[in-house]
């Protein structure tokens, strides 16, 4: 079965043949979608055939999904921004560019989604949570006989040299999260400390968060700072892929959703708004082998959702590292004090 009729065959189990086989009747909605292309297409054709609006859909990473937004402010295109880090969703809201909403299925939520709401004045919602950790190639691993990384300071090691991914908190969400929660977890002197440290092993930089995980999967890097929830997915595919959360402490990302200000289909964005903060639409993520944690407290949780209760989280300040001043002023100091450095 190719992915398209896969994909067919879950909108029917999913949701039984007389709502699967409804015509698109019902106008259209234009969705940037931050999550894996495999959700984002399930979510595309189970959306359209329970409720028969069309879905336009733009995959694009948190940090371009926010460039975009600001580079479409005066004339904007997109009418729902689904996914995708929380920091990039709050920047969105401080700069006027999505529309408060209140959704009746708040108390539904779970604390930190409502949370997330809440301090941004209702222009977002927290959908999924999950943390940050490592990838790691087991069979490099074991090959170039390297001590598996359990620890920040672990990946300091020389035996690293080349050996590790992360993107690029400019471009990318995933990386942004990294430095706020190194930054909140050392103090920041010492955090930009480390990452210039940590530079010397790293052998690249990725423009999207999820590469240096599937770059870890297929063997091309052998260490990656990656969404520890990304990696089952990668394993399920057969690839040799683990994941481990460094014992110093680590941040969350709440994966986060928005109605965009000037939406030209606003009716159908609340639409999909109320429905993506459904139990059935959230269990989707897993369905497509993705496994954040959903933030409605009665979708069913996966067991391969990374166990909240065994990691050490810092205390994410999201308010504050969710501020465009902030995030602004924290990656150009990276350009200038880490990227620039030779390796
Ligand atoms: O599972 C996908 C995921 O890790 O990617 C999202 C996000 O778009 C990553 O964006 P960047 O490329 O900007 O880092 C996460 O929200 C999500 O958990």
């Amino acid at each position: 079965m190719n992915k398209s009729s896969l994909i067919s065959a879950l909108a029917l189990v999913l949701l039984g043949p007389v709502t699967a086989a409804r015509a698109q009747d019902g106008g259209q909605v234009n969705v940037i979608c931050s999550v894996q292309a495999e959700w984002c297409n399930m979510i595309q054709t189970v959306f359209a055939r329970s409720t028969g609006i069309k879905i336009n859909m733009s995959l694009k990473g948190s940090g371009e999904a926010l460039a975009q937004l600001i580079a479409e402010r005066a004339n904007p295109k997109t009418d729902i921004w689904f996914g995708g880090t929380g920091d990039p969703h709050l920047q969105a809201a401080e700069q006027g560019l999505s529309l408060d909403y209140k959704s009746a299925s708040l108390p539904q939520l779970q604390v930190w989604a409502q949370q997330q709401a809440s301090q941004s004045g209702y222009k977002t919602v927290g959908i999924y949570s999950g943390p940050l950790g490592f990838g790691y190639n087991t069979e490099l691993i074991a090959k170039k006989k390297m001590p598996i990384p359990k620890s920040w300071a672990d990946l300091l090691n020389p035996i690293y040299k080349g050996e590790i991914q992360v993107s690029n908190p400019a471009s990318s969400g995933t990386a942004y999260t990294m430095v706020a929660t190194l930054v909140q977890l050392m103090g920041e002197d010492k955090a930009f400390d480390y990452m210039k440290a940590l530079h010397k092993n790293i052998s690249q930089y990725t423009r999207s968060g999820t590469g240096p995980i599937k770059a870890v999967a297929r063997g091309e890097t052998t260490v990656s700072i990656s969404f520890v929830h990304d990696g089952p997915g990668e394993a399920m595919q057969g690839f040799p892929v683990a994941t481990i959360t460094p014992s110093e402490g680590t941040g969350a990302e709440i994966g986060s959703m928005s109605i965009i200000k000037g939406s030209r289909n606003l009716a159908n964005a609340k639409r999909f708004y109320e429905w993506a903060l459904t139990p059935a639409a959230q269990e989707m993520g897993a369905a497509a082998k993705q496994f954040q944690v959903p933030s409605n407290k009665a979708a069913k949780v996966d067991s391969r959702v990374p166990d909240f209760k065994k990691i050490n989280f810092i205390k994410y300040d999201y308010a504050k590292y969710g501020a465009s001043s902030e995030r602004k002023r924290l990656i150009a100091k990276w350009e200038k004090d880490v990227n620039s450095l030779p390796r």
